[in-house]
């Protein structure tokens, strides 16, 4: 425990306190085990929120990590670099769009897209002022200024106004107030095709290909969000292709950077992509040559070990596990691929003690919003891996771990 707790008290002194974690201090991983300080083994069930869906130090992901850095690391965008055609020349074959824009967090690939729709709005709808952009309560799309600007949530916004007008929050599922809403300064709809952050929240069938309909009719952009869902988590390579659904804007990050390295973009046709031009938007490191040899490995691993089939075959599987345990505490079961909520029963108590108890028996996963365990392991996971550990999830499910009221 000496190494833990030294860890613990140094994190408690010196950092921000701007997180919860739970207490295990990390100290190696390899593919879906991770090991704490005092070398005991958990499984990987969060994946560093879908970041890590090749799993920890994927063997083809570190060897290009570390070719590259033996040529080349950074460049800056005032030059070319030898790596950045080849990555969007395979992003662009891959996704089926004509252009890409290399960023590296999902924050910074979101602003780029908002950007993206405004500047189209202006320049291509005939937009004369003040683009509008419609979005979904329980959003979640990055911690920038904006991007807090249009969330529902008041703890990320408290105390860090002001924000940035021109956002529309409207209820997630719903299109008809989607098509209510729409006026002549609308540029685009922003969605997730998921809700990762809001509790793994699955819109009803059929709500993102009735909004594509709607906004294709209303000359309007359909932005998705799939830093999460994407690159196979939830079964497919894009979740809006469970419901055959092309966005006009793709936004990608986490996994894009195989685990090792952010790497994030956006992803859309010459005809959007051409609102930038030189000067108009940028990064340091964005399509930088180690990012876009990370990045080209880990689109491989994912295309080449068939982690989307996977995830959509094995996440089936464990999502029928887990329902079937028929456990007291849990209300429902819902997700789709390797992407799945617990959600617990009001009379459960809160989802962290549950964490807690997983995580004493080998298992992290991660609450969120209170009443939801969020289960995402890596998509290279095993069913035998799975099955090992479905007795004492069962085990923690049926526990008494709410707090009894005094
Ligand atoms: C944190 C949650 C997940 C995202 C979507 C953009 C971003 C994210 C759909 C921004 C990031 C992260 C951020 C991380 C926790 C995590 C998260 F719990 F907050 F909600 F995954 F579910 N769009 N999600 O999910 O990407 O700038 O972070 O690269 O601690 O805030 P980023």
């Amino acid at each position: 425990m000496k190494w833990t707790q030294q860890n613990l008290e140094e994190a408690e002194r010196y950092s921000a306190h701007n997180y919860h974690p739970l207490p295990v201090v990390l100290a190696r991983g390899e593919g879906v085990y991770v090991w704490d300080v005092e070398n005991r083994r958990y499984l990987d069930m969060l994946s560093a929120y879908s970041a890590l869906n090749q799993g920890h130090r994927h063997p083809r992901i570190v060897q290009a990590l570390r070719d590259q850095a033996d040529r080349i690391t950074l460049t800056s965008r005032a030059f070319h670099n030898d790596r950045m055609g080849p990555f969007l020349h395979m992003l662009c074959d891959l996704t089926g769009y004509e252009r890409a824009l290399p960023m590296n967090t999902g924050a910074e690939a979101v602003e780029t897209a908002i950007k993206a729709a405004r500047k189209w709005g202006y320049h291509h709808k005939g937009v004369h002022r003040d683009a509008e952009i419609i979005v979904f309560e329980g959003n979640f799309h990055g911690r920038t200024t904006t991007e807090i600007s249009f969330s529902s949530e008041p703890l990320y916004r408290e105390g860090f106004g002001p924000f940035t007008p021109g956002f529309r929050i409207l209820p997630y599922g719903n299109v008809g107030a989607v098509a209510a809403a729409i006026n002549e300064r609308t540029v685009a709809v922003l969605v997730e095709p998921i809700q990762g952050e809001a509790g793994v929240v699955v819109p009803p069938e059929g709500f993102l290909r009735s909004l594509a309909l709607r906004c294709k009719e209303h000359n309007v952009l359909l932005i998705a969000d799939e830093i999460q869902t994407g690159l196979g988590r939830t079964g497919k390579l894009f979740c809006s292709e469970w419901e055959g659904v092309r966005p006009d804007i793709m936004i990608v990050g986490k996994a894009l950077g195989g685990g090792v390295y952010p790497v994030s973009a956006i992803l859309a046709d010459h005809h959007i992509m051409s609102v930038f031009t030189p000067g108009t938007h940028g990064s340091t490191f964005g399509g930088n040559p180690l990012a876009a040899a990370v990045g080209m490995a880990a689109l491989s691993v994912i295309v080449e070990e068939n982690l989307a089939h996977h995830a959509h075959e094995i996440g089936s599987w464990f999502m029928g596990r887990l329902r079937s345990l028929h456990a007291p505490a849990v209300e429902q079961v819902r997700g789709r691929g390797l992407l799945i909520g617990v959600v617990l029963k009001k009379e459960a108590g809160p989802a962290r003690p549950y964490c807690e108890a997983l995580m004493h028996r080998g298992i992290l996963v991660k609450e969120t919003h209170e009443r939801v365990i969020r289960f995402a392991p890596p998509l290279i996971i095993k069913h035998q891996q799975l099955e090992e550990v479905l007795p004492a999830i069962h085990e923690v499910l049926l526990q008494e771990h709410a707090v009894p009221a005094h």
